[in-house]
């Protein structure tokens, strides 16, 4: 690191938050991610200098604007955003899969209200807009393909066009359309959406092309390279004020190998960007990144921040909760037993579509999240989901508390311990670290302490269920967290902690969510 340098530190958006796109106005810039089968929909970050993102709300957060059918399966419902200022608006595009066309709303203040969607019924994802010289608004798909629309009455006046389709890799997705001096610049990603994934670049006189590509393509992709951070693509550039320009990008940060694993979904990463010859350079994705002096991301924010308590004292639910398909006014209060979060049972279980659920994203990969949750006459608790078929549940009714594993068509009671009625305390940790090297032998094992049920952690990640007892808190069981993984689940989300009721109704009184620090007290030296 020069004295010219600072640094600052990746993911600035951790967890479950892929295909960020990103705008800036004056002095403040704005981001948004895919959401999925969650409602509410495309969760809105605002930051002063790139690094540090306060979510101010959800793009989509009303049935109006957002009506997932109830069976949306996993992974389908919205797909990438792209958010752009224009004419003194916001602009948001996306993709709702499972109606199959395009939604376009706007808004005048970024943290809502938005407009009600125009819809564009066009193929392909990845939507994308710029405006040419003349005022006329361009849609940009996956493919690629462009349109000529008119935004306002959701019309096509023009198109497709093709563009320019990468050097050749899969899935030719992402794109988005700059004007930069007197090129037009087309930024796409291709490889797809894993170890594959990569960047590349092309630019035109016209915004018609026919676009040039760039000398060194894919100009970012960490394809078959030893880092950290994989699948780096699905970019949008940003120029900051100071004129320096910034990319932000998806990336995963996977455990273990043969393979590695990952659990926490896509995340969102930044990276400088510097220009040669007219064409953008950027230095493979870190944890750790150097800024030049002087540039916006100046803060690097402690690695320990990001937990996150809530009280339930409020009148409204904070936006970073997120629930499934749909949150019905029916379904939930924090009037009913002010402190407390009531939740009404809709579905019966969460292996199947339409279940009570409130959720908040597993930011980190060491971490512990409590609820305080009375269950009265009804079945409630605390799951780690990735999907209806893979999530861990520490669920109390019948004064027992049970650990559930749903993996694929496996379900399984791991644990179990009588509880006195009332409120109790329940907790779910996470912890990469302090595990056997995958070289462990079957001694090593035994002579682990929590090391439990046969499995073989290979530096992956497990996960630990208590209850809070009189006597403290009981451990009920341990799980090999890799059964919750994209690697063995498949799709676009990650994994979140969920309060969930599925009879009944249940009062939760607060949600306590902390990272633990990876030196803890205990930590291993496995690499
Ligand atoms: C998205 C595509 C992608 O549409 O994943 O990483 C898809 N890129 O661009 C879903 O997030």
């Amino acid at each position: 690191m020069t004295a010219t340098s600072t640094t600052f530190r990746n993911p600035v958006l951790s967890g479950f938050h892929p295909d960020p796109s990103i705008c800036r106005v004056g002095d403040d810039y704005y981001l948004v991610c895919s959401s999925f089968e969650y409602f509410p929909g495309v969760p809105i970050f605002h930051s002063r200098d790139l690094v540090n993102w306060r979510q101010i709300g959800n793009v989509l957060d009303r049935p109006g604007q957002l009506r997932l059918p109830p069976d949306t399966h996993a992974s389908r419902g919205i797909f990438a955003p792209t958010i752009r200022h224009h004419d003194g608006r916001f602009w948001m595009i996306t993709t709702d899969v499972t109606l199959g066309r395009h939604l376009l709303v706007t808004a005048i203040d970024p943290a809502g209200p938005w407009s009600d969607p125009v819809y564009f019924d066009l193929p392909h994802v990845d939507p994308s807009l710029a405006w040419d010289d003349n005022d006329d608004c361009w849609l940009t798909v996956s493919g690629v393909e462009s349109y000529r629309v008119d935004p306002q009455a959701g019309t096509i006046l023009e198109g497709p066009v093709p563009m320019w389709s990468g050097t050749g890799g899969q899935y030719p997705e992402a794109p988005h359309l700059y004007r930069i001096g007197e090129w037009w610049y087309l930024l796409v990603s291709e490889g797809g959406t894993h170890t594959g994934h990569a960047v590349s670049i092309a630019r035109s006189r016209s915004i018609r092309g026919p676009f040039e590509p760039g000398p060194v393509n894919p100009f970012l992709t960490h394809r078959s390279m030893r880092r950290t951070v994989q699948a780096t693509g699905h970019a949008d550039l940003v120029q900051a004020g100071d004129g320096s320009w910034w990319m932000v990008l998806l990336g995963i940060r996977a455990k273990g190998q043969w393979p590695p694993y990952h659990v926490l979904g896509r995340e969102t990463f930044l990276v400088p960007v510097r220009w040669v010859d007219g064409w953008p350079v950027v230095d493979p994705v870190e944890e750790v990144m150097a800024a030049p002096a002087g540039s916006p991301p100046a803060l690097a924010p402690s690695p320990d921040a990001g937990g996150y308590r809530e009280d339930f004292d409020g009148g409204e639910l904070s936006p970073r909760w997120i629930s499934l398909r749909h949150r019905p006014r029916t379904s939930w209060s924090l009037t009913e037993r002010p402190g407390w979060l009531i939740l009404h049972a809709d579905g019966t279980t969460l292996d199947r579509a339409g279940a009570t659920l409130v959720a908040h994203r597993q930011l980190h990969h060491d971490c512990r999240a409590s609820v305080r949750v009375d269950p009265g006459t009804g079945r409630a608790g605390l799951t780690l989901r990735l999907d209806e078929a893979h999530h861990y549940d520490l669920e109390v009714a019948d004064g027992t508390v049970r650990v559930i594993g749903r993996v694929g068509p496996f379900r399984q009671v791991f644990g179990e311990r009588q509880v006195p009625p009332g409120p109790v305390t329940l907790t779910i940790s996470t912890r990469t670290h302090n595990l056997l090297p995958p070289t462990a032998t079957a001694a090593d094992q035994a002579a682990a302490p929590g090391a439990p049920f046969g499995v073989r952690p290979s530096a992956c990640d497990m996960v630990t269920f208590a209850v809070n007892t009189e006597q403290g808190p009981v451990v009920l069981a341990e799980l090999d967290g890799r059964y919750l993984s994209t690697e063995v689940a498949a799709g676009f989300t990650g994994r979140v902690f969920g309060l969930y009721v599925t009879d009944g109704s249940a009062a939760f009184n607060w949600f306590d969510y902390q990272p633990v620090a990876t030196g803890a007290p205990g930590a291993s030296t496995t690499p």
